[in-house]
């Protein structure tokens, strides 16, 4: 709270300095200096202000955390606002080399979402889910996709990191995901290109027979934080490609709402002079938009109305249809985002192709589901919802309009990728003292620097926006920074949103040197409660739990079976190892555990050994157990990586693996 009063008291200062008021505790002096650097810069007023609403002194710490997708990096970026200080990454499917991600530790939770087995040690990762309590994020948990190979990582946010990847069964790719539900019961994830199940072959002239949609809900069991698998199941979707999703809340709880695009079933084959995919994914005026009652859908796969498929139960379209769980409506073509209101009472899609935001009602939606207010039937007997009877506006935006966030003022917030700008408008009918009648206008755009993609408002899905920041995605900065070469860094940039309808200025531009960011979600920071060490000595992050056969102070040794088997039980403290000498046999499978003893808040050790392709990182009383096989022969002086202390060189070992005769 002190610090929070320090930096506005210091932006307050600035900005009065700069509109020429005298403010008391500024002198003359200062104020020509401010003047001074801003003549120098060729800095206006606005750039001032800008400086002064994002400027955070050293120690001050800030007002909000954004998790940020990382892309192809396969990794999540941490980042405070207003600062855009980038705090940490988290390795989630991607090994990550500080972290001994993949190098030594959490080698197996990488392995555990090996598609079919085979080593991907990539991850494309697009959406992040915080964990929701009813509806609010509650900053236990995160959440995030892999677009590539269909997977789901959990992260937890105690300690920062992954706990585990689950691989989907059915689908190979997946995008809409990941969203929870609003008491994270589910973590949903929707397929993308439709496929044979369970990466079966079968060719693309069997399209419509062989080909599948689906969506899977992962039960999320919170107190042992791991999606449980045995109690999760998917639905069966047309093989149109599913896109994005949200998940009801309010007065939409219980259901999914899911876009999709090819409702052509086009094939593509542009080398046979067929329309490439392009083309023929893009000729119906409009697609589908989902809309699943997963309340009924979990009753079903409770009451065993399932089919097994590749292990996994799935509500087959024929089930999905006779129990009237599944409904479409009519959406604008080459759909992309659907974001549910904070009420739950409007749904919004934005379709690439349309200037417009089209918003349905909740209320209408179920009013025409119970009245069977159908304009026909899909082509696998999907009943269509009449788009008229469940439409409630449509709200002319700009170009390209991808993606929509809400502020808690009853402003809607829309990214246009093709007019490269925020979008504010109004959300109609009951929303706020902004709009007490229904009023669905665009109220103003604010150009951003480039190509939007997603945009994030602080908890801005959520059934309590907070509003005050928005952050646009920009993919390819284009002229914004010194050329890095002919791939250029991504850019996010902070949009002030606080001014209530009068303007909303970008106060930050942050390049990423890693793409693609796609989306992020921003929580309060206060609501975050990570711990600083582990809760004790010989804790296995994995487990969340004391590890029993963490070594101990005064336990340290190495132990060798008859079996080859070479075990070390070894400590690390500042600024040594115990044991410092390692004897193996060259051959020997050795099972080396260390503990960080060390209970200080900053005392990290690293852990490398070279040739073997090994680093970790121990934080303070974090055990770790690294397996390998000590094939090569030779001397290996292994060391701490972290710069621990002053005598940090010296926290050094040698492994020496005899050579075998
Ligand atoms: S998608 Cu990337 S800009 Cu994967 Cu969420 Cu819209
Ligand atoms: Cu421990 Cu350097």
């Amino acid at each position: 709270m002190h610090q929070k009063t320090r930096r506005k008291g210091l932006g307050k200062l600035l900005a009065l300095t700069v509109i020429g008021a005298t403010s008391v505790g500024a002198s003359a002096q200062s104020m020509n200096d401010v003047q001074k650097v801003a003549k120098d810069r060729g800095l206006s007023t606005a750039d001032l202000l800008a400086a002064a609403k994002t400027y955070t002194p050293s120690g001050v710490k800030d007002d909000y955390i954004m998790f940020a997708s990382g892309g192809h990096a396969g990794q999540v970026f941490a980042v405070g606002l207003p600062s855009m200080r980038i705090l940490r990454s988290i390795a989630v499917f991607t090994p990550e080399s500080w972290q001994g991600w993949g190098f030594g530790v959490g080698n197996e939770v990488i392995a555990e979402g090996f598609p079919k087995g085979k080593a991907n040690l990539w991850g494309d990762t697009h959406h992040p889910a915080l964990s929701e309590t009813g509806g609010d994020y509650d900053g236990q948990f995160l959440f995030i996709n892999d677009k590539i190979n269909a997977r789901v990582a959990v992260i937890d946010l105690h300690d920062w990191e992954t706990k585990q990847i689950v691989k989907n069964p059915l689908t190979v790719s997946d995008h809409g995901g990941t969203f929870v539900t609003p008491d994270t019961d589910y973590v949903i994830e929707g397929g993308q290109y439709a496929v044979p199940w369970g990466y079966e072959y079968a060719p693309i002239s069997e399209y419509k027979e062989k080909y599948k949609g689906s969506v899977t809900l992962w039960k999320f069991d919170r107190k042992r934080g791991r999606i449980d698998k045995d109690k999760s199941f998917a639905i069966e979707l047309p093989p149109y490609w599913q896109d994005l999703s949200d998940a009801g809340k309010l007065a939409s709880d219980g259901y999914i709402f899911m876009n999709s695009l090819n409702t052509e079933m086009a094939t593509g084959g542009i080398e046979d002079k067929n329309p490439p995919f392009e083309a023929g994914a893009s000729m119906n005026a409009t697609d589908f938009l989902h809309i699943i009652d997963w309340h009924k859908a979990e009753k079903l796969y409770q009451a065993g109305k399932v089919e097994m498929i590749e292990g996994f139960p799935v509500i087959s379209l024929k089930t999905a249809l006779a129990e009237g769980i599944l409904h479409v409506t009519p959406e604008p073509r080459s759909p992309h985002g659907v974001d549910v209101a904070p009420k739950g009472d409007f749904i919004v899609v934005s379709g690439k192709l349309d200037p417009h935001v089209t918003i349905y009602s909740m209320a209408k939606i179920k009013q025409a589901i119970a009245n069977k207010t159908y304009s026909g039937k899909d082509e696998f007997g999907v009943p269509i919802l009449d788009f008229d009877s469940v439409l409630e506006a449509q709200v002319e935006v700009g170009l390209g309009p991808l993606h929509t966030q809400f502020g808690p003022d009853g402003y809607a917030y829309t990214s246009l990728f093709l007019d490269s700008a925020v979008a504010r408008w109004t959300l109609g009918g009951s929303y706020g003292p902004l709009s007490p009648e229904p009023d669905w206008t665009l109220v103003q755009k604010t150009p951003v620097q480039y190509n939007v993609g997603h945009i994030a408002v602080a908890e801005g899905d959520t059934v309590s926006p907070d509003g005050h920041y928005l952050v646009s995605l920009n993919k390819w900065s284009v002229d914004r920074f010194f050329p890095t070469g002919p791939l250029l860094p991504q850019n996010l940039q902070l949009l002030d949103i606080s001014s209530n309808g009068t303007e909303m200025p970008v106060i930050y531009d942050m390049p990423m040197g890693v793409g693609e960011p796609h989306y992020a979600q921003i929580i309060k920071a206060d609501k975050l409660d990570p711990w600083t060490t582990y809760p004790g000595v010989g804790w296995d992050p994995h487990v969340q739990n004391l590890e029993p056969m963490a070594p101990k102070k005064g336990m340290e040794r190495v132990v060798r079976k008859d079996d080859g088997t070479v075990e070390i039980y070894m400590t690390a403290i500042r600024s040594h190892f115990n044991p410092e000498h390692i004897t193996v046999k060259q051959g020997d499978h050795v099972i080396w555990r260390i503990t960080n003893t060390e209970r200080a808040v900053d005392a990290t050790h690293g852990f490398a050994v070279p040739v073997y392709n090994i680093t970790a990182s121990l934080e303070p009383g974090e055990t770790v157990k690294i397996e390998f096989d000590a094939d090569t022969a030779g001397t290996f002086p292994f060391y701490c990586s972290e710069f621990c202390s002053a005598l940090h060189l010296e926290m050094m070992g040698y492994l020496m693996v005899e050579p075998a005769d």
